[in-house]
């Protein structure tokens, strides 16, 4: 997130022209969860319009007060007091749905376990019991290292079961960025696995914890599930989860927490190198989690198959894997590996056999997927489908119109949705059974949020332009700080717009006054006076045949300030992009959003670097198109990434 704010004085130029827009179908908007009605009730009484989705769940004792607001410090449900863990599955459990598959995980490697509700209900209290016997109490720091198995989601449970704070760590996620994670958090206990399948085979996590823990005394125990099978390095501090989790009891009482008691923390990686501990509580937080998991994707518990694609070290697999679809009863498939393994149909493999109604993925998986070719999903059934969302980025149009065309069968609506790490929930986003969906535009904030778009001064800016999004008002499940950093958390979030939350996003308002998300104000490029998103001049360039995928970035220039450098993976995989295709390259930018959009160099790479959550890295592109060294690489899904593009523009780029 940002920790810099443009020092232009310039907004956004609004280039992009898309005129394409797609109505709810009438059959899906005829049982919609939500009708269009939701939006006047919740302005009417936002407040009220929180009770009444936060009465979604189950508490121990109701709330004094809805909203404590000291800004910019919340409370939310004040004095009320529940359980996370027993509104995800006891509860359920309890009135009937005992035998509901809950979790239906797939491994990669093709082995499959189905978790109902009743058998979830021990496995995370036979956790939590051991992790009582491991000394683990509340308020204590959990931290989560693991692959994408059912006995992380136990653990999370297990974690939030006892009120302990659970801050889980990617699991492609360097020996440093773990080490750096548990310094912060001051964790007193690792849960892990040997390793877990990616691309074919087993990769080893355990080394990579006992190299951190190693020099990390608050660390009393490594938790350990076995997976794989690989040999593993064994000290005293080790136990195994099938030994500690397997022998005890599957009865356990649970306790009730305070609305406001921490729940978990998650990292993000800010524009400097230490990441920010973004802190989530209880009751506020699983009230939004559960009810834009229902209204956003229009849930029906007893039908829907429902599967979020995202790694579950990604904010979005802790609200929309495990707290918010659990908390509606849903079934949630669950899967290992990668796309590609063993083959490129993978994921329209698991919808077939699944039969999986509501999808949610992240907008560089569709873009590999359009690279991989329309023959490959038109081999799957994927009638099922119903619901197709998108979060993490950006949605190009081009990329929004193959996704509901390929995979959604042009029938079937798909949910851009905006959000962070630090919102814990959706924020902005078309509800599937009422507003209709424009390629590439997250259109509008969900009931009950305020989102604008304001100026330079935070003046709202009118229909048709753009600027920087804010939200004007509290929201449930907003983060409550910074762990262990307070300032930090005025200065990057409530420092830039006085009295308003600033996400560092850029966005505009159309003519009908819907949202665009522009991607981060840090990425903005200045050329000759004008800020230009580097998303439209991306999504220009994908717009293009020959295009796969593009990143483009502003360099230093004397003349303009700044020059649009562009990074492009060319569908013929060429290693370098042809004179008459630059030009053609640059005319097709210019067409769509005018001459000052033309980037000023074209250069073909392989890959592109990305996050965990598939974000591009512009900040390691900018290096390159500035010729400097390339800086922190720790967040890379792949380090080596870098490597590969510098070999590829040997006269660009210094990889090490
Ligand atoms: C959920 C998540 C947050 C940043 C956010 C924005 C970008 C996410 C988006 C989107 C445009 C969307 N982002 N969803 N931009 N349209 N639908 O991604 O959290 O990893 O914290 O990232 O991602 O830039 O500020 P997180």
């Amino acid at each position: 997130m940002a920790d810099s704010t443009p020092t232009s004085q310039e907004t956004l130029s609004n280039l992009l022209r898309e005129t394409r827009s797609f109505p709810p179908p009438a059959e899906l908007a005829a049982h919609a969860n939500v009708k269009a009605d939701v939006y006047e009730t919740a302005d009417a009484d936002r407040l009220g319009f929180w009770e009444e989705q936060a009465r979604r769940l189950q508490w121990d004792r109701p709330w004094d007060t809805v909203l404590d607001w000291n800004p910019p410090y919340a409370k939310w449900f004040v004095g009320g007091r529940l359980n996370a863990s027993v509104n995800c599955v006891d509860r359920h459990v309890d009135a009937g749905l005992g035998d509901r598959v809950a979790i239906q995980w797939e491994g990669e490697p093709g082995d499959s376990r189905s978790i109902t509700y009743a058998d979830l209900k021990d496995q995370v209290s036979q956790a939590a019991n051991a992790l009582t016997e491991l000394g683990v109490t509340k308020g204590d720091r959990v931290a989560i290292y693991m692959p994408m198995i059912p006995e992380t989601v136990v653990a999370m449970l297990a974690c939030a079961r006892l009120g302990a704070v659970h801050m889980v760590v990617f699991g492609g996620f360097s020996v440093d960025a773990l080490g750096q994670r548990l310094d912060d958090s001051q964790a007193k206990l690792v849960i892990t696995a040997d390793g877990g399948y990616r691309r074919g085979k087993p990769s080893a996590l355990k080394p990579a914890v006992d190299e951190a823990v190693a020099t990390r005394p608050t660390v009393e125990n490594v938790l350990v599930v076995r997976r794989t099978g690989q040999d593993v390095e064994w000290t005293d501090r080790d136990v195994w989860w099938h030994e500690a989790v397997g022998s005890a009891s599957t009865e356990h009482t649970p306790e009730a927490h305070d609305a406001e008691d921490p729940l978990y923390i998650m990292y993000t990686s800010g524009t400097t190198a230490k990441p920010k501990g973004i802190l989530h509580t209880t009751g506020g937080y699983l009230t939004q989690a559960s009810y834009t998991h229902w209204a956003v994707f229009d849930l029906k518990p007893e039908t829907d198959v429902y599967w979020c694609a995202a790694d579950i070290g990604w904010v979005t697999g802790h609200s929309y894997i495990v707290y918010g679809p659990l908390s509606n009863a849903a079934t949630v498939v669950m899967y290992e590996g990668t796309p590609d393994t063993p083959h490129k149909g993978r994921f329209w493999e698991i919808i077939e056999k699944y039969k999986v109604t509501i999808a949610y993925m992240a907008p560089t998986a569709i873009r590999t997927f359009m690279k991989w070719g329309d023959q490959i999903p038109a081999e799957y059934d994927l009638s099922s489908l119903r619901v197709i969302g998108s979060v993490g980025e950006p949605i190009n149009p081009e990329a929004y119109v193959w996704y509901r065309e390929n995979i959604g069968g042009g029938r079937t609506p798909v949910v851009d949705t905006w959000w962070q790490t630090e919102t814990g929930a959706i924020m902005v986003s078309p509800l599937p059974g009422v507003t209709a969906g424009k390629p590439g535009a997250a259109m509008r904030a969900v009931p009950g949020i305020v989102a604008d778009v304001v100026d330079e001064n935070g003046a709202s800016v009118p229909n048709g332009e753009g600027g920087f999004i804010v939200i004007r008002e509290p929201w449930p499940s907003m983060l409550r700080g910074i762990w262990g950093d307070d300032q930090r958390y005025k200065d990057t979030y409530w420092s830039r717009f006085e009295g308003l939350y600033f996400p560092g996003d850029g966005a505009k308002k159309d003519e009908d006054g819907d949202l665009w998300l522009l991607g981060r104000v840090d990425d903005v490029m200045l050329v000759s006076g004008h800020n230009i998103s580097t998303t439209e001049v991306e999504s220009a360039l994908v717009s293009h045949e020959k295009v796969a995928e593009a990143a483009v970035v502003g360099a230093t220039d004397k003349v303009t300030g700044q020059s649009i450098v562009g990074f492009v993976i060319l569908r013929g995989g060429q290693e370098e992009v042809p004179e008459d295709l630059v030009k053609e390259l640059r005319d097709h930018v210019g067409g769509s959003l005018g001459p000052i959009a033309k980037p000023a160099r074209l250069l073909a790479v392989p890959e592109l670097p990305k996050t965990r959550s598939g974000k591009i890295m512009r900040r390691l592109l900018r290096d390159i198109a500035e010729n400097r060294d390339i800086g922190d690489t720790s967040t890379l899904t792949d380090a080596s990434i870098m490597d590969v593009i510098a070999k590829q523009l040997p006269s660009t780029g210094k990889a090490d």
